[in-house]
């Protein structure tokens, strides 16, 4: 699976004044052949009504981030895609309590929201949003125009929830109630997220207008609707071809063998992208928000290829090109929007590519010590950790990126357990992988001026032979497992080689060699050396700090490591002093 080993020139710049040393490979091949020419990776967008928990992090924005930073590790030509949803009722609910409008509101927490991505290394290519975003107006019209010219909207007169004391129609989250498919009580009238199924009319019982808190009513007025069952079969060809996880492939199969129904794509609100059609009761209409809100994906693309090329029209490149891959990372709640409705309106357009995957991660819920059970993160109960909080207070963002892919939410919903996380973060990030790295960098500084030996890998002994192999061997797991959605596989993979790398120390004992065999110490502090920075670039796509730091103290150039350079030999060189990489929290 994986292509062989580029050729790698090795330069050296020695600095002898400051006694830096640089050291940087260059490859000869400008990607591994194993990889796609480009990829385009997006991250479910968030609604731009709060900031951001470590629930939103845990579902798609960290396992996301993963992925596209093992594709640029692989010199793979990846665009990361994301921006804050703005439209729909989500935003103008907020912007009503919070006397703001829907923009101010949108504009303020996309603000907050981007300070938390990069708070813990999240680095989109583009954080943009879909009211902000020059070009998404159009490109969300004219993809509805396309299906309503090739007739794929019906013009329904329909019954809508109302609210009679107001005098408005309510759209979506306006309105709560039961849903009727698994008994959830208080669901937004256009989805369960207990079950995940889509909800109506008629699958919402006991409807409560959120404006009044009276029992709505059903009121007739005219939607366009896209007839989903049309699109049964290509969903069902989709998902047999799409990398897509197990259980959200079982999902969908069950939504498909339930039937697809016709679904409204407008809605009457003042807040959003209006309907693009002379028809007088299109007037005062807009789109529905998951619309609008997967073409931001594309818009997102044009404002990238804009600012990056100088050229919108270049998103054609990732989005029509067939050499591009397309993945999508989401909550366990919008699959449907993502695989089922969003394939089937980008199949009725019919120029765009199709995802290749869609990874869906389920939610993740909360234990505080003095709570009896696991709860669902809240933020009304105020049982949610925020990322600006967390970071305030000094936590690591690796630390953060480490836990939660350790307890990632990958295949059910899982739990956030604030006592867990200071035991894992002592016990695993600072005793071994910390531990690892300050007393090996402590013994070549004390002993041999911080100089370690070019080692010629035909001339190991046996046991630092074995450890190659073990090295080799976990390169290529980890990546498999990255391309497989196994997050946390892949990171105790890499756990896993660290406490290996340790017991190749506690084996060797250099600290005895020193007096009895200097050249043999120097031989396997050396070597350890060499895995530590393999280790860097393995940790690199978890934890991004750590691996920068451990790039400084062996002062080596961070940019210029990739995937391909793990098992490679360091020249001789002078390294750095140790630095403690995981402080003891108490
Ligand atoms: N804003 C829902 C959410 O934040 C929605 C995702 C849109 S992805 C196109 O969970
Ligand atoms: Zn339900």
């Amino acid at each position: 699976m994986y292509c062989k080993k580029n050729k790698i020139y090795l330069y050296i710049i020695f600095d002898l004044k400051s006694s830096i040393i640089i050291t940087f490979f260059i490859s000869m091949n400008s990607h591994n052949k194993h990889f796609q020419k480009r990829y385009l990776i997006t991250a479910a967008l968030p609604y731009s009504n709060g900031k951001l928990h470590v629930g939103h992090i845990a579902g798609s924005y960290l396992p996301s981030d993963i992925f596209v930073r093992y594709l640029k590790l692989n010199q793979a030509n990846a665009m990361f895609i994301c921006g804050s949803d703005d439209h729909g009722v989500a935003i103008t609910i907020t912007a009503e309590k919070e006397n703001k409008t829907p923009r101010e509101t949108a504009e303020f927490y996309n603000q907050k929201q981007k300070e938390n991505f990069v708070s813990l290394g999240i680095n989109f290519d583009i954080y943009s949003s879909t009211c902000g975003n020059p070009f998404h107006t159009k490109t969300s019209q004219d993809l509805f125009l396309e299906l309503y010219n090739k007739g794929y909207f019906d013009k329904i007169e329909t019954d809508q929830f109302y609210d009679t004391v107001k005098n408005k129609f309510l759209a979506d989250r306006y309105v709560k109630g039961e849903c009727s498919y698994c008994g959830a009580k208080n669901q937004n009238s256009d989805q369960c997220e207990e079950c995940g199924k889509a909800l109506d009319t008629e699958t919402l019982k006991n409807p409560i207008s959120m404006l009044s808190q009276t029992p709505a009513i059903l009121k007739k007025t005219t939607h366009w609707f896209l007839d989903l069952s049309k699109s049964e079969s290509i969903v069902a060809e989709w998902l047999e071809a799409a990398e897509i996880k197990e259980n959200t492939k079982n999902f969908v199969k069950g939504l498909l063998s339930t039937g697809l129904v016709k679904r409204s794509m407008t809605r009457d609100l003042t807040w959003g992208i209006p309907v693009p059609l002379a028809d007088p009761e299109a007037k005062d209409k807009v789109l529905y928000v998951w619309f609008d809100a997967p073409i931001g994906y594309i818009s997102n693309t044009k404002e990238l290829c804009q600012r990056k090329f100088g050229s919108a029209d270049k998103y054609q490149e990732w989005w029509k090109d067939k050499d591009c891959k397309i993945y999508h990372f989401i909550g366990e709640d919008n699959t449907i929007f993502h695989a089922v409705i969003w394939i089937a309106m980008l199949h009725a357009e019919g120029s765009f590519n199709l995802p290749t995957g869609v990874a869906v991660n389920n939610f993740l819920n909360i234990k505080f010590s003095n709570t009896e059970a696991a709860e669902k993160i809240s933020k009304s109960r105020g049982s949610a950790i925020w990322i600006d909080d967390f970071i305030a207070q000094g936590g690591d963002p690796d630390g953060l990126r480490y836990y939660l892919t350790m307890i990632a939410p990958e295949q059910a919903r899982t739990v956030y357990n604030p006592l867990d996380y200071v035991t894992r973060y002592n016990s695993e990030l600072g005793n071994v992988l910390g531990n690892l790295v300050s007393r090996v960098v402590a013994m070549v500084n004390k002993n041999f001026n911080g100089i370690i030996l070019n080692l010629d890998p035909a001339k190991l002994d046996e046991s630092s032979k074995r450890i190659f192999g073990l090295l080799k061997n976990t390169q290529q797991v980890v990546g498999e497992n990255i391309e497989n959605y196994y997050f946390k596989s892949a990171l105790e993979d890499v756990m896993n080689f660290c406490r290996q790398c340790n017991r190749y120390l506690d084996e060797q004992a250099p600290w005895k060699l020193l007096k009895t065999d200097q050249e043999k110490a120097q031989f396997i502090l050396s070597w350890t050396i060499n895995l530590i920075k393999d280790i860097s670039i393995l940790i690199q796509p978890f934890l991004p700090f750590t691996s920068a730091k451990i790039h400084k103290i062996l002062k080596i150039n961070s940019y210029a490591l990739h995937w391909n350079n793990i098992g490679e030999t360091l020249p001789e060189m002078q390294i750095g002093q140790a630095e403690i990489l995981f402080p003891k929290i108490e």
